[in-house]
């Protein structure tokens, strides 16, 4: 049975690599919460705890989120890997590094194989990932359909499939 949730569990999660990616993913937050959508923030990096990565990203739909913003730098795969592990819709922000300016990072996020999708917005462009998020509920009514996640997780799982039956 579907557990029941209150209207201040959040529907937005952001995440991102490190507690520096704050100053450009605090952008998300605001205009998330300006539209009175509860969201959550927290620090998970795909190299530095990533089992933690896991965790995040295999609970994440059953504790009521519906969307996940993920933001990293450099070799950015947070938003990629979450997205492989999730049904969830994932936005990524490429954030800018002194070295190259996040070109690095905008290359590693929106560069994404066939079947494993992530939204990628412009450089430090936070606020326009708040934004899509929030579209994005709008546009989903605001619930979840247990029917279509089932079948994007047997999709998911068929591409794992396909991939562990490749021989060379
Ligand atoms: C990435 O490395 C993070 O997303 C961050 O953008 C970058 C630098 O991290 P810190 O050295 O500031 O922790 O994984």
């Amino acid at each position: 049975m579907a557990k029941k949730r209150s209207v201040r569990t959040p529907k937005i999660a952001i995440i991102m690599g490190s507690d520096s990616d704050y100053k450009v993913m605090k952008d998300a937050e605001e205009i998330i919460q300006d539209f009175g959508v509860k969201v959550v923030s927290k620090v998970v990096s795909a190299h530095r705890t990533p089992k933690e990565m896991y965790e995040f990203s295999e609970q994440a739909l059953e504790s009521g989120i519906q969307v996940i913003i993920a933001g990293a730098g450099g070799a950015a795969h947070l938003p990629g890997m979450v997205a492989s592990l999730t049904d969830l819709p994932v936005i990524g922000v490429p954030i800018a590094l002194k070295e190259l300016k996040g070109v690095d990072s905008l290359l590693s996020i929106v560069q994404m194989p066939k079947g494993v999708p992530v939204a990628t917005v412009a450089i430090n462009n936070a606020y326009n990932a708040g934004l899509l998020a929030l579209k994005i509920l709008a546009c989903g009514g605001d619930q979840t359909n247990p029917q279509l996640i089932k079948k994007l997780s047997q999709y998911r799982q068929s591409l794992r499939k396909k991939v562990l039956r490749k021989k060379l």
